[in-house]
């Protein structure tokens, strides 16, 4: 491995080794031979199972304490000097109290155990995009999947001798003790501390933490744009590739719209769709005044439940090697893994998330955690788009915003303009998901799904939006859609899943100024027969219910919505304006 030389890496690792007092330090650099040798350890120790080596290769097996099994909202604080710039939405410890609380946490946390020092690059080592990161963690559970999720090995290594900047992740899972669990985050120090938890989006600190959480804060700083967004690419029968970004709050299908396969008339018809990524985009302005994305991330951390053939082939496919499996089911007859959804018949033999033997037959209890997970390299997945490999950002031409909501908000809303865009993503709101502790299904506002990863005060975080789009050209159309809709019986109105593809091609018509469409209070609909509905069952009715805006439902979305804003003791006046435009067309 290269030697690290630089000053400033080897004193941090020096001082938090002096704090957390481990045996060893071990450093990270994304080897097989290293590599290897560590999952063996983690399978000796038991911290992991080797899966079945011919159905599922390099697939391993791996469970969390019962009470970590999501993202700990209550628990992540971010830290600065002054309140004001973590804003309302956001916990906030004022930073030299909070690493006073921590230092005594990991006070010899580390007793008796290696440190790993995992230096990392978010996006491409060495592209106008990346970041570095290094990780200090004793988890080998988090070694492994930071190799997957993030680009490990000696590009990293050589740029942090040329003396690059990096973003200090510690992290220690301590005893995993919930009452003194903390994900913090410091940026104005450019440094996360994460202690007592196991569970990925607590611990893979490139992740949530530093792609988003300090992302954000940096990008506002330096002029672009961390979000929570898939990236996708649809091509045209005429081999035009266009790009679009969607924001989804957790577990509300990014990876599945990310990895869709159009419905068959649509692929006879030679439309193709590709992934770049599932969860996070970094956007900045190129030359010609347009938005370019990369997808900062190296591997897929998706749900599990849910994932089928029919629901998202490509993520089941690219789960078959190489892949860590979180909290999910095992069938103990072939050493293989099992979750509620799979299209296979449940294990009669197996054990639960928890370890407890478990029958598919007679459980009454379910065998995988609705929030169990897979972790598996992007390489793998059939759909991956050429254009991830390269890191070079692609051009946007339409952000999508969507939420879980059974009733109000239309199947595709495109906005007036870039401002009402962003007063789109600010009023997104969503019913709640396993994928952060808490109650299930509560609607609550997540604007541009960021709540709970903006690193900052998020009035802060609407003007750069408004800022960004003064600066472009050429801007994104933007768009709010809503799979979620439900009829009176309580079931989906739309199909979802592939049949996505079709608002999509609308939203992308809208750009090209092709498509029909009619306008609102919230922003422009299809216009009936404006939307390719080949082949669906879904009634006209239906269609004009998912696609009208019902005046009365909205008066008392406004309520709620006013409240919302009122909780923000500075917004930019355009969005003021926006909610008051909205307030006069609903009159
Ligand atoms: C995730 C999340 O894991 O949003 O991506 O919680
Ligand atoms: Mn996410």
């Amino acid at each position: 491995m290269i030697e690290i030389k630089n000053e400033k890496v080897l004193d941090w690792v020096r001082e938090c080794a002096e704090l957390t007092k481990p045996a060893e330090i071990v450093w990270i650099d994304g080897s097989n031979e290293q590599l290897e040798a560590l999952r063996k350890e983690a399978c000796d120790t038991g911290e992991m199972i080797r899966l079945n080596e011919e159905k599922l290769p390099g697939c391993y097996y791996y469970r969390t304490h019962p009470k970590d099994v999501a993202r700990d909202e209550k628990r992540t604080v971010i830290c600065t000097t002054y309140q004001k710039d973590a804003g309302p939405t956001n916990n906030w410890v004022q930073k030299d109290e909070m690493y006073a609380k921590l230092r005594p946490l990991f006070d010899g946390a580390m007793k008796g155990r290696t440190m790993y020092a995992i230096p990392f690059s978010m996006g491409r080592p060495g592209t106008e995009f990346a970041k570095i990161g290094i990780e200090l963690t004793d988890s080998l559970y988090v070694v492994l999947s930071m190799n997957i999720m993030t680009h490990v090995g000696e590009a990293v290594l050589k740029q942090l001798n040329q003396g690059a900047d990096f973003v200090k992740c510690l992290h220690s899972k301590a005893q995993i003790d919930a009452k003194n669990k903390y994900i913090a985050h410091f940026p104005e120090d450019n440094t996360i501390w994460s202690i007592n938890s196991a569970y990925g989006g607590n611990v893979l600190l490139g992740k949530k933490c530093l792609a988003l959480r300090i992302g954000s804060w940096l990008g506002r700083k330096e002029g672009w744009m961390a979000e929570h967004m898939l990236i996708l690419c649809i091509e045209n029968p005429q081999g035009e590739k266009k790009y679009v970004c969607a924001a989804f709050p957790s577990a509300c299908g990014k990876t599945n719209l990310a990895m869709l396969i159009p419905p068959k008339h649509l692929q006879e018809a030679g439309y193709k769709a590709y992934t770049i990524g599932d969860d996070i985009a970094w956007l900045r302005i190129g030359d010609d005044g347009r938005l370019y994305a990369v997808n900062p991330e190296n591997g897929f951390f998706g749900v599990a439940p849910g994932t089928n053939s029919k629901t998202n082939n490509n993520a089941l496919l690219t789960t078959r090697k190489n892949t860590i499996f979180t909290n999910v089911c095992r069938n103990l007859d072939d050493n293989t893994v099992w979750w509620e959804g799979l299209d296979q018949p449940a294990p009669v033999n197996g054990e639960d998330w928890q370890g407890r033997p478990w029958n598919g037959q007679t459980a009454t209890e379910k065998g995988a955690h609705p929030n169990s997970r897979f972790t598996a390299p992007a390489e793998n997945c059939p759909s991956i788009a050429p254009e991830f490999f390269t890191g070079e950002g692609v051009p946007i031409s339409a952000i999508i915003f969507g939420g879980r909501r059974a009733g109000a908000e239309p199947l595709i809303t495109q906005s007036f303009d870039w401002n009402h865009g962003v007063f789109m993503g600010s009023k997104m709101s969503s019913e709640t998901t396993a994928a952060a502790d808490g109650a299930v299904g509560v609607v609550r506002y997540d604007p541009m799904a960021m709540l709970p990863f903006c690193g900052y005060h998020m009035g802060d975080y609407f003007q750069h939006w408004i800022d960004m789009g003064k600066k472009m050209s050429n801007p994104p159309k933007i768009f709010n859609v809503n799979w979620f809709r439900r009829d009176a019986e309580g079931r989906f109105i739309w199909p979802g899943f592939g049949e996505n593809l079709r608002a999509l091609l609308w939203a992308l018509g809208r750009c090209e100024g092709k498509a029909e469409a009619v306008e609102t209070p919230l922003g422009y609909v299809p216009a009936a027969g404006s939307l390719d509905l080949t082949g669906l069952d879904v009634t006209d009715e239906e269609m004009q219910e998912i696609t009208t805006v019902d005046k009365e439902v909205w008066r008392k979305e406004l309520d709620g919505l006013k409240e919302w804003y009122a909780k923000f003791d500075h917004m930019p006046d355009e969005l003021i304006a926006s909610l008051a435009k909205l307030e006069l067309a609903l009159d």
